[in-house]
């Protein structure tokens, strides 16, 4: 699968974002800006790495040492250059040892600093690479940024000053930690709109899908990636996910675990694919989570892996919709037309991936072994893999994209939870929010400026 993805977007799609893979032709949305940057390319990476595919790694190498150039005038969004560029090109280094992975991630850090100048140092949620004039989305609350997208750099900002000894990526986020640590919280819950000029919350809506998912991720993958010296992450986190659990996590009528959002007030009994993720971070939490709670972690992972896998299964063609509700007698199913769709999405596959390196239940691997099938069947067409409009449709119809975190993302957790567990090991690789491994840092002997859990 992952060959026939690669090789369809070199054929149809080299150097553009990704891939249309029934129109045959390359395809871009505006999270990349308006140039050609290969996201296909420095996504896939460490996945063709990994799997062994070193001729199709040679090619991507030689792409990005001849063609990947930040110098352009696009305006990009903070967040996903972050997670898919930066994150893909030091994994690659770390995998590969190449340097010039470390110093495109190095070169295109520096383009995304500038998105820090604003009266808070909460970052804008985009940058033009050139000009450095960043700006928020039109459709976020009042001009605020997002939490799931400035709270989603720490890792590979830390790991920036590490390589370089340049403390300037670290003093950023720990910036923005320091503020978040300073604000009420309502219900201890962390809303999803921040406004970068005043400081001061937007909407308070809380997600632990779209929106604010990986803030919570990175607060944890913090902690873990510190070889568990930044104890201060790690308290942030076991805060969040208490008041989560006591306000958003509800069990259905029939059952299932679900995890709900916070919008004007109460809470909508409705979970997004992106929410699935989560199953896998509480289990990857259990170990090190406050009084001793591991066991009861693992089997809130254990119930979110539930609910999600009954999401794929009570559809026809056996994919997960984005959407999915508990409401009015509905359980796990979407109501809305709008939320039936399928995009190649990796959180429920990522979850059963958690579940199996923790507890090796064979289930996990049955369950991904049907997501494959599913996919192979349904997703695949002769140039690449599409998603689905309607997982509830025998006769679905395609949205004719390739989107560069099934390689990154979806194809990976696959290949790994079929893989030995010495293949990247949790003790000493943290994944990035977009499935790229960065090493655990033993910083004792390393002086990061700033903060003494560090030094
Ligand atoms: C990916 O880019 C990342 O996993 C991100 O954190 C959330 N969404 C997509 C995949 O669904």
């Amino acid at each position: 699968m992952m060959k026939h993805a690669w090789d369809n977007y070199r054929q149809y799609g080299w150097g553009h974002n990704e891939l249309k893979p029934i129109a045959r032709k390359g395809h871009s949305t505006n999270i990349f800006g308006n140039s050609q940057l290969g996201a296909t390319i420095v996504d896939a990476l460490d996945t063709l790495y990994i799997m062994g595919l070193h001729d199709e790694f040679r090619e991507g190498y030689e792409w990005i040492d001849k063609n990947l150039d930040f110098s352009v005038n696009s305006e990009v969004s903070v967040f996903e250059v972050n997670i898919r560029f930066i994150g893909g090109l030091l994994a690659a280094y770390y995998l590969s040892g190449q340097e010039v992975f470390k110093i495109k991630a190095v070169q295109l850090a520096g383009k995304l600093l500038p998105a820090f100048n604003t009266p808070t140092g909460i970052p804008w949620a985009m940058v033009n690479l050139k000009s450095g004039v960043g700006r928020n989305w039109g459709w976020a609350s009042a001009g605020s940024s997002i939490l799931a997208e400035f709270g989603t750099l720490h890792m590979e900002f830390v790991h920036l000053s590490y390589l370089t000894g340049d403390p300037v990526y670290y003093n950023k986020v720990m910036h923005i930690r320091k503020l978040l640590q300073k604000m009420d919280r309502p219900n201890g819950l962390y809303p999803n709109y921040l406004n970068p000029r005043t400081g001061r919350w937007g909407q308070h809506h809380t997600s632990v899908g779209g929106l604010g998912d990986s803030f919570y991720e990175y607060l944890l993958k913090a902690w873990l990636m510190s070889d568990k010296m930044d104890t201060e992450a790690r308290k942030m986190y076991d805060d969040a996910i208490e008041a989560i659990e006591k306000h958003l996590i509800r069990k259905s009528n029939g059952g299932l675990t679900f995890i709900g959002e916070w919008k004007n007030g109460h809470l909508e009994r409705k979970m997004g694919h992106l929410t699935c993720f989560a199953g896998g971070m509480f289990a990857l939490g259990a170990d090190g989570s406050r009084d001793d709670k591991a066991g009861h972690y693992l089997q809130l992972g254990a119930e979110i892996a539930h609910t999600c896998h009954e999401s794929y299964d009570r559809t026809t063609l056996k994919l997960g919709p984005e959407a999915f509700k508990f409401d009015g007698g509905v359980e796990a199913v979407a109501v809305r037309q709008n939320e039936k769709y399928y995009i190649l999405r990796p959180e429920v596959i990522e979850t059963y991936w958690y579940m199996w390196r923790f507890t090796h239940d064979p289930k996990y691997r049955q369950w991904g072994w049907e997501a494959t099938q599913a996919i192979d069947k349904y997703c695949r067409v002769s140039g690449g893999f599409s998603g689905v409009k309607d997982v509830y449709s025998s006769s679905p119809t395609y949205d004719d994209v390739q989107q560069s975190f099934f390689l990154a993302e979806t194809l990976k957790y696959l290949y790994l939870l079929f893989s030995n567990d010495d293949l990247l090991p949790l003790d000493n690789w943290v994944f990035n929010t977009e499935a790229h491994p960065l090493p655990v840092l033993h910083l004792a002997n390393t002086t990061l400026s700033g903060n003494p859990a560090y030094r």
